[in-house]
């Protein structure tokens, strides 16, 4: 099984610590390939980030069809460009905000989050209507550390971030944490010891809930809202993101999409 670990960012040291993350809970016979976009933000902590980060995702779906992939996770807690990625994908495609308040909700009655800026709690709040958690969602919190300073050499992130979690159980009254940010991902099972309530982090819950989807045959709908988007001519920068009408209407799969893809 070959599962497309997408960082939306662009920066490469945290698509490898997502990589290594990712790993530790890939089955045997499970390879996780873990990639970075070759355009967009090199961190996503703003609306407009975050809308910029999408076309690189899609291209990089669109090179996982061209490689075989069979599922993907989106390693940003916005879960950004998520539908369209299910519109291009033939296997399963998972967000990490989504997969982790999923397996929250499975071992706790309540959970809380902990994010990195203030600014980036609205979508939050979005995601937690979106998969409809408003009563699981005990509350979201900011540790106003910047993605990219989460694992800085030196940096004071793991104990801060470990406060958090702490207030954030105490004072919501949450039996289950939420990790924000992928950036986070290396730090779950330390503050989960810590703070003694189960602490999420969504890239290993999407990791292993797409590899639970893998093997039970379990892939987007092809008709409906995640068919194939319709043939329509693209200008501009985006030209080379066109769905030719090959890929439609029980053609070639969207892997056929002319979709222009630099090397990783
Ligand atoms: C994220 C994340 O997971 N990756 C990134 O660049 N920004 N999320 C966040 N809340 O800051």
């Amino acid at each position: 099984m070959l599962i497309r670990v997408i960082n939306p960012n662009t920066t490469r040291a945290m698509t490898d610590l997502i990589g290594r993350c990712a790993r530790v809970v890939a089955a045997p016979g499970t390879v996780v390939e873990a990639v970075t976009p070759s355009m967009g933000p090199a961190s996503i902590e703003s609306h407009y980030e975050e809308a910029l980060a999408v076309p690189g995702i899609l291209e990089q779906v669109a090179q996982g069809e061209r490689d075989g992939a069979d599922a993907y996770v989106l390693a940003c807690f916005g879960d950004p460009g998520l539908d369209a990625a299910r519109e291009l994908a033939t296997g399963p495609v998972l967000g990490i905000a989504e997969a982790a308040m999923h397996a929250a909700t499975m071992v706790g009655r309540r959970f809380s989050i902990v994010t990195t800026l203030g600014r980036t709690m609205g979508r939050a709040h979005d995601l937690v209507d979106r998969y409809g958690f408003r009563d699981a969602c005990a509350g979201v919190h900011a540790c106003e550390i910047p993605v990219l300073e989460l694992d800085a050499p030196g940096s004071r992130a793991e104990a801060i971030v470990t406060d958090y979690c702490r207030l954030a159980v105490e004072g919501d009254g949450a039996d289950a944490v939420v990790l924000g940010c992928a950036g986070m991902a290396d730090l779950c099972a330390r503050i989960s010891d810590a703070v003694g309530v189960p602490v999420v982090d969504g890239v290993t819950a999407a990791t292993t809930l797409a590899q639970s989807l893998v093997t039970l045959g379990l892939r987007p709908a092809v008709a409906g809202e995640y068919a194939t988007p319709p043939p329509k001519a693209m200008r501009g920068l985006l030209a080379p993101f066109e769905i030719a009408a090959a890929a439609v209407g029980g053609g070639p799969s969207p892997a056929a999409a002319p979709l222009v893809v630099t090397a990783d």
